[in-house]
């Protein structure tokens, strides 16, 4: 596209030079793609150049970003999804020329530093790191690494012959569970030996009634040579010898993941997420506390009930066990985030370990802390963890899994000393909430201090050895916006860092498993059998009852459908946004009532101060636009059970869900809505974009046009009115649409293929990437432990 841009800017200089001249006039230092593309277009309407289909045109509407200081002008360029290019022009000269990364960096920078600030500048770059390690080539097949990764270690590994075998055997030979060995203990001391003992074993094995039940045939197996794993019964013992003999016989990734599947590999699960108020009961929709802790609790349910099935099935008698560490609160506000170990509800042996934090001097902090102000708390706490839970579960886990900035780092720290395979999952990343978060920094870090939680994100996203992602846009982004994890591939923290090469989109550590919505909870109303009645007076009471102290407004008509909409009461949420749509659209309330949970009902009762700013404009907007008889806004947090037969009764109602946030990493409460047969609209801006498919299964609405926000929702209620159809038919695409994308029973078990994966290729090659440890352990000591201790020293609680 540039090599094209040149020549076009050679015959047609002065339509690139108009541009440019109209991108000065805006007398901006930065402008945005949307900013850019309406220079373009109004350059257009006002003269008779001819420039739609130009290479301009494609030129600008790929445009990330303009920055514009006399007389220069600079952009960044995403040519195709994951790949950038940098370009600069001379307002006389008007030449377009490619430039690096580095340099693009270093003239954002120069805009917003200090004239005389000139300081040498940290540059930190991944790059070199990686060049022999294998990578995906193709965008589309971003977020499948580990089958990449499988095919092409498998072939590299038995390409050199016997190699593999031998590293197999001894593999093998080697593995254990709980301390129990497994799979073989006998004296094999060559491939072929073990061939031997397979067909000898498989001779003795194949004359037994297939339902035999391992315990029969145990010893005799064990007198051969062989240790529980290979399977619970006759048969899948002897499938299971028969695919690892394939596998001697003709290597092919195909049958070493077939094999793989059948090797009991993970009893032992460390889930990291400390900050927040982690609990079963009452904590959701307090600061910080949502979607994560739902995710956890429901995922290590499925993986519990996973773990053990497998097991099970190769016949290894271990119980699994999970432990969640988080943070213990002593001032748990009604919670049990007080208490040091709280069973998880419907699992066996699943359990929430909580160890506090500490100040300087070693005492223990009482009270909860916000997640922007967490990270000086986060290395000791990691100290302290380690020996609970080690002693908890008894030994080493055999898989870390953290959450979010803080249990990312955490999931580092604790992964690298003790050398287990990490798993990440970021729920989301602040970066691309906050537009020039990066950039400005400084000054915004009293009050987020995204300086030392991007240098952490930049270090856990490069220690993990794989990183599990909701949609594939949390990787990449589509066509138009760029992804979350794309974000943090080159950026700079002027005065701070620049990051070259941050990580690599292309790694096939990265791995989309979409995580689902308790199907116990959120099922269809349509499933008269199921659904918990009995709550249905204290919903109509809550929905259309008198004045209450957790709400405002009573809806006058209660027969008009309901648009129901549930979130934390933060900016990014825009629940107050809503209110403010369905207040200036006269039509929208004339069809349909509005019911938002969220928040409390004074400021006074939060202690987040995002959540207080939305509170009070909650309350002007209904007086703004006198809204108390059409709205009912509740400020409490509802039980589960509660909210599932909510969104059902909703359901009775015809009613529909609205997500309508600014920005959104996934966004549960749309599974929920959609599982519950809601009609959904949800916002454009993250991953509702892939969970929903416009009007097939729900709608996608842009938040920063509310008119039109509002004119899609009540076309469809006019729409529905006329025609009841058209309500079933999005209610009956919603539920499809979860059913065969959005259950924990497939992410569950996706998950656990991907751990045994990673978890054999770690152990057979160097995929330990010890030299990017080596940095990152430099980065850390160097960058992120002064950044946090410059926290605790400006923290106010200490
Ligand atoms: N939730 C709730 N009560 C509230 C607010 C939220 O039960 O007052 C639940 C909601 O049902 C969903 C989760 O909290 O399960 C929010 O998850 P989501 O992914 O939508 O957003 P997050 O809060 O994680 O950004
Ligand atoms: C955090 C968020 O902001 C949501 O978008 C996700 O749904 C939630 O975590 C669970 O991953």
């Amino acid at each position: 596209m540039i090599e094209e841009l040149i020549q076009f800017t050679r015959e047609n200089r002065d339509s690139v030079y108009t541009f440019l001249r109209r991108c000065f006039g805006c007398n901006r230092l930065f402008l945005l793609p949307s900013d850019l593309r309406q220079e373009f277009r109004q350059m257009g309407d006002e003269s008779d150049r001819n420039l739609p289909d130009s290479c301009l045109q494609t030129f600008v509407f790929h445009l990330q970003e303009g920055v514009f200081n006399q007389p220069w002008a600079y952009f960044s360029v995403r040519g195709r999804i994951a790949e950038w290019r940098f370009v600069r022009m001379h307002i006389e000269h008007v030449v377009p020329e490619e430039i690096d990364i580095s340099e693009f960096l270093r003239f954002k920078e120069a805009q917003v530093l200090p004239a005389d600030d000139g300081h040498p500048v940290l540059e930190i770059d991944f790059g070199p790191f990686g060049r022999d390690f294998p990578r995906l080539k193709e965008a589309r097949t971003i977020g499948q690494g580990v089958m990449f990764l499988n095919r092409q270690l498998s072939s590299t590994l038995f390409q050199r012959v016997h190699e593999g075998e031998v590293r197999l055997l001894n593999f093998l030979k080697v593995h254990s569970i709980d301390g129990k060995t497994l799979m073989i203990h006998g004296d094999f001391n060559s491939v072929t030996a073990l061939r031997e003992g397979l067909r000898k074993a498989l001779g003795w094995v194949d004359k037994l009634d297939g339902q035999t039940p391992l315990e029969k045939f145990a010893d005799a197996l064990s007198r051969m040579g062989f240790s529980p794993g290979w399977g619970d019964c006759a048969e899948r013992v002897a499938e299971t010898m028969n695919l690892l003999l394939d596998l001697l016989e003709a290597p092919s990734p195909g049958n070493l993941e077939a094999f793989l599947a059948r090797i009991p590999m993970i009893s032992r699960l460390l889930v990291v997420s400390p900050h927040g108020y982690f609990g079963q009961h009452n904590v959701l929709g307090l600061p910080d506390t949502g979607g994560q802790v739902v995710y956890i609790l429901d995922q290590v349910r499925a993986l519990e009930h996973e773990m053990r099935e497998r097991l099970a099935r190769q016949g290894v008698i271990v119980e699994p066990k999970i432990l969640i560490l988080t943070r213990l609160i002593p001032d748990a506000e009604g919670t049990t985030c007080g208490q040091r170990l709280e069973k998880v509800n419907g699992c066996s042996n699943t359990w929430i370990l909580r160890v506090p934090f500490h100040k300087e001097n070693g005492e223990i902090i009482r009270h909860w802390i916000s997640r922007f102000e967490i990270w000086p708390y986060l290395e000791d706490f990691a100290g302290h963890a380690e020996r609970e839970a080690l002693a908890e579960l008894g030994g080493r886990p055999d898989l870390i899994i953290g959450n979010y900035s803080d249990g990312n780092l955490v999931a580092s720290l604790l992964s690298q000393r003790l050398g287990i395979t990490q798993c990440n999952i970021a729920h989301a990343l602040e970066k691309t909430k906050y537009l020039h978060s990066d950039l400005y920094w400084h000054e915004n870090d009293d009050q987020y201090h995204f300086s030392c939680q991007y240098t952490a994100d930049l270090i856990a996203m490069n220690t993990a050895d794989f990183i599990i992602t909701s949609t594939y846009q949390e990787i990449v982004g589509t066509a138009d916006s760029i992804g979350q994890y794309e974000s943090y591939r080159s950026f700079t923290m002027p005065g701070l860092f620049r990051v070259i090469d941050g990580i690599n989109l292309f790694d096939p550590k990265f791995n989309i498993v979409s995580p689902g919505a308790n199907a116990g909870v959120y099922f269809s109303h349509s499933e008269e059998d199921r659904r918990l009645s009995s709550l249905h007076p204290e919903i109509e009471e809550l929905l259309f009852g008198g004045p209450h102290p957790c709400a405002r407004g009573v809806l006058v008509k209660r027969e008009k459908p309901v648009i129901f909409s549930m979130a934390r009461l933060d900016r990014i949420k825009n629940l107050t946004g809503l209110v403010d749509w369905y207040g200036r659209s006269e039509r929208l309330r004339g069809l349909a009532n509005l019911v938002v949970i969220g928040g409390y009902m004074t400021a006074e009762e939060s202690r987040d101060h995002e959540e207080q700013e939305q509170i009070r404009l909650m309350h002007e907007l209904i007086d703004r636009h006198q809204l108390d008889g059409q709205i009912r806004w509740l400020g409490l947090h509802m039980e589960k059970n509660l909210s599932g037969e909510m969104y059902r009764y909703i359901a009775d109602l015809r009613g529909i869900f609205v997500q309508p946030a600014l920005f959104e990493a996934f966004g549960l409460t749309i599974i929920e809505a959609m599982s519950s047969g809601l009609p959904t609209f949800a916002t454009r801006y993250g991953g509702p974009l892939e969970i929903i498919r416009h009007n097939v299964s729900g709608f996608h609405i842009d938040p920063n046009d509310g008119d039109s926000c509002a004119a899609q929702i009540a076309d469809f209620l006019e729409t529905c009115d006329a025609d009841p159809q058209e309500w079933q038919r999005l209610s009956l695409g919603a539920l499809a649409r979860v059913k065969t994308h959005y259950t924990w029973k497939q992410y569950a078990e996706r998950m656990m293929t991907l751990s045994r994966i990673y978890g054999f290729w770690k152990y057979m090659s160097n995929l330990e990437r010890e030299e990017t440890a080596r940095y990152l352990h430099m980065f850390y000591q160097l960058q992120y432990r002064p950044l946090a201790e410059a926290v605790r020293r400006g923290a106010t609680h200490q």
